[in-house]
């Protein structure tokens, strides 16, 4: 994809930070297609006849991420249908909680498509365990644990946080404070995003 063609804006954010709530705003607002790597990683697992299916099952419940050639995979072929369906309008596009290591993205922004900037929930650890804990109760998400959270966080720390580090050094990143209600959090999202695309 070229970036004359397609818009694409990286969301990251903790475990628990809210990526998947204000993309939904923003889809609602703003008619961003929104591809999440774990809504994908997980529809792949349920996949019947799908090669991965174990694998992704065992990463995800350990909070690890899952080989890259597999999550980049799975986001250019979800892009590819959206693009292809859509031929009139420019494809803009929110990938949520993706890139969460560097090799995942030096790989999509070479063989994918650079993306404009990166939108970064910030959102200190304890919200994030309690809204997890909470969402646990009714979610089924196998990673919806204390235990699987307490990894989750360990690779956000370790291994994610440094892919906002390096977007950050090129003045790419727009940060929002996430702690505020999803209404607030969303304003500031809002006002951010506007002054950023102008
Ligand atoms: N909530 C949201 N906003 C709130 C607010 N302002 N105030 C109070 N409550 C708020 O929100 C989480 C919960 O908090 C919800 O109940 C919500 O109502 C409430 P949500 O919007 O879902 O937050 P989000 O940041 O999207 O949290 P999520 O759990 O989805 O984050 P993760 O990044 O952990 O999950 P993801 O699905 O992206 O990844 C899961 C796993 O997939 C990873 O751990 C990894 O194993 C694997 N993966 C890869 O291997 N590679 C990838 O590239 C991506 C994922
Ligand atoms: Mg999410």
């Amino acid at each position: 994809f070229s970036p004359d063609d397609v818009t694409v804006i990286f969301v990251l954010g903790g475990p628990g930070a809210g990526k998947g709530t204000q993309c939904a705003n923003l889809v609602r607002d703003y008619k961003f297609t929104h591809l999440s790597a774990g809504d994908l990683l997980r529809a792949e697992q349920e996949r019947p006849d799908s090669e991965f299916g174990t694998l992704i099952k065992d990463y995800i419940k350990d909070g690890l991420i899952v080989p890259m050639e597999v999550t980049v995979q799975l986001l250019e072929n979800a892009m590819m249908e959206v693009v292809q369906k859509d031929k009139d309008r420019k494809g803009k596009f929110l990938i949520d909680g993706f890139p969460r290591k560097m090799d995942q993205a030096l790989k999509f922004e070479e063989t994918v498509c650079p993306a404009k900037f990166v939108l970064f929930f910030d959102c200190p650890e304890k919200e994030m365990q309690r809204r997890l804990l909470e969402r646990g109760k009714t979610s089924g998400r196998t990673d919806d644990n204390a235990e699987s959270i307490k990894k989750r966080f360990k690779v956000f720390v370790e291994t994610s946080m440094p892919v906002v580090d390096y977007f950050e050094s090129q003045d790419r990143v727009v940060k929002v404070v996430a702690t505020k209600t999803p209404d607030g959090v969303y304003k500031e999202t809002r006002g951010k995003l506007e002054d950023r695309l102008g």
